[in-house]
């Protein structure tokens, strides 16, 4: 598979999808209909693809194309001039965030090598097992209470001292138990696991471990982000319902299997997100606060990180100015940058 190098005009081009997907759900922000979110962010995020010279299929996205007309599964984006690459996307990380105006909802993209990252076909929730480059060799598979002590062990702490994040549902409870039976903490979230495992991949992230069942589209564009970091990730197929359990078996994939990081991202990619809302405690990974996207005079600001492989994270500041006013590049590009 061929590495991909892209140029810092076409991050910008891509960088205004996310963007896109943020500006066209904020006039939803605090509306109370997560579905209204989603339908508008989807719809923002593929009008500002047909403009960016890419040659995309997207490998995760809305769903299959029966359920989801738009940005489904194997959908071709951008003009088809330029790099082959694979798409993953989340036009908003926690709708339901952004339904109650609550921090943390996001606009998520990934793209990487053509081929490279992994299609969860019928399967919603994987497993994941996040945690950074220092712990190389724990898995997912062991018991949490022997991993919990050897990542300690790996960094030179108590146990007591871990902090290992893990989504609020009652189907991580056997997870929260582990890690409160040692004496670690539990960061508890609602929604939105892509940061939090940031955190965990990031060598200096303020989260050690994030574990737990969580929703699989999620898993692959945040591979991309770990892989990026130097992290380590591991996930297996966690179907919920008799239903999805029905259709993974059908399909002949497996619930047992521990899928490494390069069976979810085989290559390096880059991974994009802009702010729906606020996305606070970011310091750890050397960037400040990102705010969610703030209506001007003129238009409005959006913020959002890149993560390049190799590692660099940056954050950048765009302005969009209002249709009436803007840049004749459209919402693919922002009008100006900080
Ligand atoms: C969603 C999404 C999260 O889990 O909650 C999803 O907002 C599915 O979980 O970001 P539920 O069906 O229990 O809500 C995440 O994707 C975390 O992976």
């Amino acid at each position: 598979m061929l590495p991909l190098t892209l140029t810092d005009d076409l991050l910008q081009q891509i960088l205004g999808v996310t963007g896109a997907a943020a500006l066209a759900a904020t006039p939803l922000v605090g509306a109370g209909d997560r579905n209204a979110v989603d339908g508008a962010a989807v719809a923002g995020m593929r009008q500002a693809f047909s403009r960016v010279p890419i040659d995309g299929v997207i490998v995760v996205g809305e769903g299959e194309k029966d359920e989801a007309p738009l940005l489904h599964t194997g959908e071709r984006v951008g003009t088809g001039a330029g790099p082959r690459v694979d798409v993953a996307v989340d036009p908003v990380d926690g709708t339901r965030l952004a339904a109650e105006n609550r921090p943390g909802a996001i606009a998520v993209m990934s793209v990487a090598p053509r081929g490279s990252l992994f299609d969860p076909g019928p399967v919603f929730y994987l497993d994941k097992f996040v945690t950074s480059g220092a712990a190389a060799g724990l898995r997912l598979d062991a018991p949490t209470v022997d991993t919990l002590h050897e990542l300690a062990a790996r960094l030179d702490r108590s146990v007591t001292s871990l902090r290992v994040a893990i989504q609020d549902r009652p189907r991580n409870q056997a997870y929260v138990d582990a890690v409160r039976s040692v004496g670690a903490s539990v960061v508890s979230f609602r929604d939105g696991d892509v940061i939090p495992a940031l955190h965990a991949a990031h060598p200096r992230g303020s989260i050690d471990l994030l574990l737990g069942i969580g929703g699989a589209p999620e898993g692959v564009l945040t591979a991309v982000a770990v892989r990026a970091l130097g992290g380590i990730m591991q996930a297996r197929r966690s179907p919920q319902t008799p239903a999805e359990r029905g259709r993974t078996h059908a399909a002949g994939l497996s619930t047992v299997e521990v899928l490494e990081l390069a069976d979810l991202a085989a290559a390096d990619g880059y991974f994009f997100l802009t702010a729906v809302t606020d996305v606070e405690g970011l310091r750890e990974l050397g960037v400040d606060d990102l705010p969610g996207v703030r209506r001007l005079a003129t238009g409005s600001e959006t913020v959002s990180l890149l993560v390049s492989p190799g590692g660099g994270i940056r954050r950048q500041a765009d302005v969009h100015k209002r249709a009436a006013d803007a840049d004749p590049a459209g919402p693919g590009r922002p009008a100006t940058r900080e």
